[in-house]
């Protein structure tokens, strides 16, 4: 890797400071510091990305394009830095100037372009793709705002615009030599000419796609990529003769329209909505990244006929399945292609990563929206389902029922995950169990036809984001005992374990975890002005507010030890606080409920000086990647505690444990394989199996068997009726008992309150031997090594994509 000089980076930084700021280092402030270094670095990766994408065009590598609504990149700064490993340099430079590199890094908004774990995958993977030098480009949207602020008042959420330009918008690099035209609306003609079928589309309405870059940096590498994000700007509805005749305001308003396309992430994560604004936003990114790959194409081999040879397409979730319907427009009306000879190339380039199987959140758009917005796509698509009816018919004969739910238009409906299917080569689930869950019930019937087309690639983290970066005490020590291979080669960790017996190591970590508790209290104390008990157990569950996450069983339990040490304080109990983090999708109400009464808990336990000590409750706001760093290194009990079948992975498990956290989970999503690779022994595992869950439902769930056979039970959930600082959670009660607006709670948190307690009841036992929960501790740490994106990213390249790395 080519190291870059001090001199090079003070001229450049000084250059910088001048160009952008007209200071020198004496005059800089702080803000103008973070701006000068971040563009230095900026530069520097585009420097390395040129000759990178030379090295790749000599040797006409096969490249990998993946697109996603959502990138939830964190700070770029330090994860830059760390990656060409400059931060002693650059720290150093600063100290001389008087400045201090790791308060520069609080200038850097963190942009939120993405809701929770599937954003943040995209992210990791990009990371991994580069630093193992793959040659890979993401494609997303330059929203305006990303997933919104949270602030709690009184206890509901309330959300604020998440403004991270213009300060992020330091490590974008707008392109303004291209851009590309997105049709919406109009008509379609259709003719026959010279046997071919000609295809006009008149008064459409244009919105041009202009690029912003954003450079990927790889560890300890000098490849880098870019992730490409689009922001539309209007070229064509713009109302001159208003603007002529002075009325700006309805000049503006026209353009303002088309805009709107890129102005902000849609906070949902639960129900699809079937708004036109985001079917928009899907063709937006599709047909913009498309345009984009055809035109590379085109000029570095002249022809698209070898397109599915040098190119692999992966659409991150089902939100970028329009792809296919594009590509076959682009192939049949701009390159003249056959339909057989557009489909096949399309599903050849084509691959598809499903991401949950709640069922609210697979796509279906009404054709009426689809027709009105995208009249070519439309047509496309009828054909599709034509075709594939066709097909359909001939091996379900008679069982219409099977047809209709596979088929791409049914039900007035396109079916986005049906077409996500037909269209590409590869369907993959994110773990061994929602791969499974894929194939033998949600995709079944598609799994039957088609079973070479369905595989399993479980997903993996930016160990060195969320291990190296986050938390350099443990990185010094793992140096120290296993030196630094497990850097790019994260098994590696699996030789710690020959530290698991040895006492001043273990001692080692828990001084760590406590250095690490120490500074999330130090934060928590900067944005709430509370004090945290940093001797107590930190028990932690930071992940998106959903019923099948069940924060509420969590939350069962926090009232069942209240109300133990209301009755008797004096109680022997292991000192606990308890983190939540989460945010709730902005018409989720049961989801905003749970946010209240977690704080309403954590209220009344301020009352209580005497339960305080023993059981604390904290709600940190607005759960972003930024608080994440600092949070999950202070982990000492992670809460994985979907419902079995429910999760398709979960990440933050992944995260939690290679920072030294015990779980406490249910066998589901990933879980179940941090089990396999830990051991028994080293994870806590409570509740029904994903069968038992099944059986569960088909033979009906009874929340009032458990709720009357368990005093401990009854209690906690009859006192929400009373509830907390003066606020009755009766409907809570309700939700859970009998239904409130609905069947009584579908993910059945009463069933697995008493497992769930014996279990924890273990984890207190065991933390009072110190040496033991260490030890612990340790061995999650020495088996995480498989959950690096790293291990992921090369599954996809060689079981998917069939990419080669560029030596
Ligand atoms: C759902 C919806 C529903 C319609 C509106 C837009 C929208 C946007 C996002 C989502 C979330 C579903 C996809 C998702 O985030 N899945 C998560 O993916 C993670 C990475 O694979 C995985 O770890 C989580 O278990 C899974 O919930």
């Amino acid at each position: 890797m080519k190291q870059h000089t001090r001199e090079e980076l003070l001229k450049a930084l000084e250059d910088n400071l001048s160009r952008y700021y007209l200071v020198s280092f004496q005059e800089a402030n702080e803000e103008q510091m973070y701006g000068a270094l971040s563009r230095t670095i900026r530069d520097l990766l585009l420097i390395q990305k040129k000759e990178f994408r030379k090295k790749a065009r000599q040797v006409q590598t096969k490249r990998v394009y993946y697109l996603c609504m959502e990138f939830l990149v964190g700070r770029s700064l330090k994860n830059n830095l760390y990656n060409m490993n400059l931060q002693d340099e650059a720290a150093a430079i600063l100290k001389e100037k008087g400045f201090e590199l790791e308060k520069l890094y609080d200038y850097e908004p963190d942009p939120g372009l993405g809701n929770g774990g599937l954003g943040r995958l995209a992210a990791c993977y990009m990371d991994a793709l580069t630093s193992q030098d793959y040659l890979a480009e993401g494609f997303c949207i330059r929203y305006e705002y990303g997933l919104f602020k949270q602030k709690i008042v009184d206890g509901w959420q309330r959300e604020m615009p998440d403004v991270w330009l213009p300060g992020g918008g330091v490590w974008l690099l707008f392109r303004n030599d291209f851009s590309f035209e997105v049709k919406f609306g109009g008509t379609v003609e259709e003719s026959w000419q010279d046997e071919r079928l000609k295809i006009k589309y008149n008064n459409y309405d244009s919105v041009e796609a202009v690029p912003y870059d954003l450079m990927i940096s790889g560890a300890d590498t000098d490849t880098a990529n870019t992730l490409r994000l689009w922001r539309a700007r209007d070229i064509e509805n713009f109302d001159m003769v208003s603007f002529e005749n002075g009325d700006y305001t309805k000049a503006m308003s026209e353009s303002t329209s088309a805009e709107l396309i890129s102005k902000v992430l849609y906070p949902a994560d639960k129900h699809i909505e079937g708004k036109t604004l985001r079917l928009k936003q899907q063709y937006f990114l599709v047909s913009a990244s498309l345009q984009n790959i055809f035109r590379t194409h085109m000029i570095n081999f002249g022809t698209i006929d070898n397109l599915s040879e040098k190119v692999a397409i992966h659409i991150n979730d089902t939100h970028p399945v329009l792809i296919i319907p594009e590509m076959m427009r682009m192939l049949m009306d701009e390159y003249s292609y056959t339909w057989e000879k557009a489909f096949d190339m399309t599903t050849k380039t084509i691959a598809y990563t499903n991401h949950t199987i709640m069922v609210e959140a697979l796509e279906k758009w009404s054709e009426e929206l689809m027709r009105k917005n995208l009249p070519r796509i439309y047509v496309i698509i009828k054909e599709l389902d034509k075709r594939f009816r066709v097909k359909l018919k001939e091996r379900f004969h008679d069982r219409a029922h099977l047809v209709e739910r596979m088929a791409i238009l049914s039900g007035g409906m396109v079916n986005m995950p049906n077409m996500g299917i037909l269209g590409s080569h590869s369907v993959n689930g994110v773990s061994a169990l929602h791969s499974e869950i894929l194939k033998t019930d949600v995709f079944g019937d598609f799994y039957e036809i088609w079973p070479g087309k369905f595989r399993n690639v479980t997903n993996g983290i930016a160990h060195r984001r969320w291990l190296c970066q986050a938390n350099p005490a443990l990185t010094a020590l793992l140096d120290q005992c296993i030196g630094k291979e497990y850097k790019k080669n994260a098994q590696a960790l699996k030789d710690f374990e020959r530290y698991k017996n040895d006492s001043a190591v273990l001692q080692k970590l828990e001084g760590i975890k406590t250095g690490n508790k120490k500074r999330l209290v130090d934060l928590v104390q900067k944005r709430t002005g509370e004090r945290i008990d940093p001797y107590s157990v930190f028990v932690v569950q930071a992940k998106r507010l959903h019923e099948y996450k069940r924060q509420l069983l969590n939350v069962l339990r926090i009232i069942t030890l209240y109300l133990e040490l209301k009755e008797e304080p004096h109680k022997a109990m292991l000192p606990q606080t308890f983190l939540f983090a989460a945010k709730a999708a902005p018409g989720y109400e049961i989801a905003k409920e749970i946010i209240k009464l977690i704080y309403y808990i954590s209220q009344d336990i301020n009352h209580h000086p005497e339960i305080k000590e023993k059981l604390n409750v904290v709600f940190l706001e607005n759960y972003c990647v930024t608080l994440a760093e600092t949070l999950i290194p202070a982990v000492e009990i992670s809460e994985q505690i979907s419902l079995a079948g429910k999760e398709a992975s979960g990440t933050g498990n992944m995260k939690m444990m290679i920072n030294g956290a015990l779980t406490i989970g249910t066998m589901d999503g990933a879980n179940i394989e941090m089990y396999d690779a830990v051991g028994a022994e080293n994870i806590f595992i409570f509740g029904m199996k994903e069968q038992e869950v099944y059986q569960l439902k088909q033979n009906g769930y009874n929340p009032q068997e458990y709720y009357f056979k368990n005093e401990r039970l009854k209690r906690a959930v009859d006192f929400l009726q009373v509830g907390f600082a003066g606020q009755s959670f009766a409907h809570i009660a309700q939700y859970l008992l009998t239904g409130y607006g609905g069947a009584p709670d579908p993910y059945m948190c009463l069933a697995d309150y008493e497992d769930y307690m014996a279990v924890h009841d273990q984890m207190s036992v065991l933390y009072e031997n110190r040496e033991q929960w260490n030890q612990k501790s340790l061995m999650n740490i020495a088996a995480a090594g498989y959950f690096s994106a790293d291990r992921s990213v090369r599954q996809y390249a060689t079981d998917i994509w069939g990419i080669e790395p560029i030596k």
